[in-house]
This record gives C-alpha cells, structure tokens and sequence, in this order.
C-alpha cells in the first residue's frame, strides 16, 4: 500500500459491530469481564481503548513501523521514552529544538541524573566524539525547530547502529509524507500529533512509533504504568486528520516555498530559514531525505531590528501570532519570547534565536491572500 493510501486505510478495519467506516468513539473507562480476567481485548482504558488502538494502528502504518503509541501530548511521548533511561545514562541532542524539550531534558531529566550533550549534528561525525559508554540515546529534531536545520538521518543512525544507542527522530516538521525516519535507520520517531498529523488546531497529543517489539513493549509498559494517555475522542479526531495528512501537506509544502520565495526577496528582510533554498547549508541532505521541504519558514528582520519584527507579528491579519504550527490555518510565532523562551537567552542567541526572529506555519490557504498579508504587514 503506497503512502495516501495508508493515511486512509492503513491498518484500518471496519467496526465489527455495525460495519461504522469510522471507528466508534468508544467513551469508556472499563470493560466487562464474564469472570475475572475474561474480556475481550480490553479492561481498562489507560491500559487500552479500541479507538486509541485504531489510530496507533494508523500511527505505525504511515510510518512505516509495527507498533503505534498516542500520548496525552508530544511532551508526554518524549517523557516516555527518556524513562528508557536510568541515572548516570547520557543522551547526545540536537542543540537547535523545540524549547519545551528542550525544558523537559535540563529542568527534570538533568535533576534524576541524566547527562545531556546539546551538539550541532549537521555533520554526523561530529556525534561520534560526544559517544562514551553511559552514551544511550541519540535525539534529533529534523528540520529543528525553529532554525530549520537538516540533520542526516541515514548517517546519524549508521553512527548509532555502530554503537548500539537508541535514535529517536522528533519527525514533528517533516511529517511521515515528507520523510520516514524508521526507513532511515532510527529505532523510534516522535510526533508532537498536535501539528501537522492532527492538522486542525484542536487536539493536544503526542505519538510514537517503533519497529522492534523489544522496544515496543518496554514503551507500552511505560505508557501504562506512567498513564499519559490520550482519550477516544481526542484520539478519533487525530485520526481523521490523518485522512487528509497527504493533501495538506502538499499544499503546506506550495505555499510554504512561495512564502519563503517572497520574504527573500524583500528589502526588509535579512535572513530566511528554509530547506527548500540551493544556498541552505543542509539543503542536499534535506533533497535526500524528504520530498519536499515543508510549510515552516522562520525569518529576520534587517539589522536584526526587535520593534520591526514585533510590528510585523502584530500587523499580521490571516497569520495569527499564537504558540504551536502545522493547522490548516497561518500562524506566526516569535520564538524568543514564545515557544523557546526556556532556553536561556545565551543559548538561544548561540543556535540563531535572535530576538528579531519570527516563525511562520504557513496554513494551506490561498497562496495570494497569505503574501498580501505578508506585504502589508512588513510595509
Ligand atoms: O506541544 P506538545 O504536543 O506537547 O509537543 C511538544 C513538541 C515536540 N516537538 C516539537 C518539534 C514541537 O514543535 C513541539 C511543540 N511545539 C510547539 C508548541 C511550538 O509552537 O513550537
């Protein structure tokens, strides 16, 4: 089954009480039992509800693995698999990444004595030098959030194989239409769910998928024994985003480089972050890798001028200034004072978070509107 078909059907069965194309929403927390232990697949919703299962079942089809888990958040998915680890463990990072993660691993994973290396991995060697023997996951945000570097997935997971440590690939921005990173080599991708697989600003999860049923089980233990599930509505309508995952992205991805064509080119305008450029320094890899280049575009202002990029956010009328990306609808972020202000500003400014930098998603309306919006509010 090729990719759009999977987003539809992947893994997918008709209810077997009524035949309902969609399946229900099965709002339950327990399930009969004829004598103890005798159910029928399920007793307990945090351990398993037949809607969650239906859309971990998509969650492994289009990303091409055997096992699905849904999350009460991506950050509830990232938790789940740094509980993989144990005190005096390491974990080697991308140093360019969403700044809740980045949150999650220095504020309370540092604290239970987990080591972490934050590196700049556009080159995949440079991982090997931070690899000892308490060295046990590898994590990579591909394209990062938000300076939309291109991390080599291939050649990360050859190092990782070598040394036997876990990659995990955070495939939030890319999406499994755009590049599928178990294919690559890495043992676990990562979905914050609420972006682009959920696609309608509506839901909070979180997803992830693996192809070996050794680590399968030791995240399902975690998902149960930790509890932050997702509940069956919350798991219904992220499978109904994931119907049209194929068709949004497609036109995230046109829009999202006429977005990018046209900030480059304006006078007021210094640098602009996007994959799909010849002159980005990962845009090779990023050609390999994925199909297209997807609908995040983050910029600066010349001179790296604060007031004109806040200016710019505020005069923003179809893009909304608001945290989070990857609806059907154009937001605008300013990474600095929004979703990467945990990191402390030294850190920030080390990676390209200046303070004149904006982030777009860039939704799938039309193409004209989303430039004239652009204009208007850049002058
Ligand atoms: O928000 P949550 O569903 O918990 O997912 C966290 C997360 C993980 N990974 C990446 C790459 C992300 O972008 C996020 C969430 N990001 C935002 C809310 C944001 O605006 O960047």
């Amino acid at each position: 089954m090729k990719f759009n078909t999977k987003t539809i059907h992947g893994n997918q069965e008709h209810d077997k009480a009524y035949g309902a194309v969609m399946p229900p929403i099965y709002q339950t927390t327990t399930y009969a039992q004829s004598t103890p232990g005798g159910h029928k697949g399920y007793e307990y919703s945090r351990s398993g509800n037949p809607t969650r299962t239906a859309l971990e079942n998509s969650f492994a089809s289009i990303e091409n693995g055997t096992h699905g888990l849904a999350f009460a958040s991506g950050l509830a998915a990232i938790d789940a698999i740094m509980k993989l680890l144990k005190p005096g463990d390491e974990v080697i990072s991308t140093n360019d990444l969403y700044g809740g993660t980045y949150r999650l691993f220095t504020k309370i994973f540092e604290g239970f004595g987990i080591k972490f290396h934050f590196v700049g991995m556009e080159n995949a060697a440079k991982i090997e030098s931070y690899i000892n023997k308490n060295t046990k996951l590898i994590w990579v945000e591909t394209p990062t959030n938000p300076m939309m570097n291109i991390i080599d997935i291939k050649a990360t997971a050859a190092v990782s194989k070598k040394h036997k440590i876990i990659l995990a690939v955070d495939n939030t921005f890319a999406t499994p239409y755009l590049q599928q990173p178990l294919d690559l080599g890495a043992d676990i991708v990562m979905h914050s769910a609420t972006k682009y697989l959920g696609g309608h600003s509506d839901v909070v999860m979180g997803a992830l998928i693996v192809k070996e049923k050794d680590l399968a089980d030791r995240l399902y233990f975690i998902q149960n024994a930790s509890g932050a599930v997702c509940g069956p509505q919350d798991s219904f309508l992220v499978l109904r985003g994931i119907k049209t995952l194929h068709i949004r992205m497609q036109r995230h991805c046109e829009n999202g480089k006429a977005v990018a064509e046209y900030l480059n080119k304006h006078p007021k305008i210094e640098n602009v972050y996007w994959p799909g450029f010849e002159n980005h320094p990962n845009h090779a890899i990023a050609k390999a890798q994925m199909k297209d280049f997807g609908g995040m575009v983050s910029f600066t202002t010349k001179g790296n001028n604060y007031k004109e990029a806040i200016k710019i956010v505020e005069n923003l009328k179809i893009f909304t200034l608001a945290e989070s990306l990857g609806g059907v609808e154009s937001l605008a972020g300013h990474p600095a004072s929004m979703t990467h202000a945990s990191i402390p500003k030294e850190e920030r400014e080390k990676i390209g978070i200046v303070d004149s930098l904006i982030r777009l998603s860039v939704g799938i309306e039309d193409e004209e509107d989303l430039i004239a919006d652009l204009k208007q509010a850049i002058g």
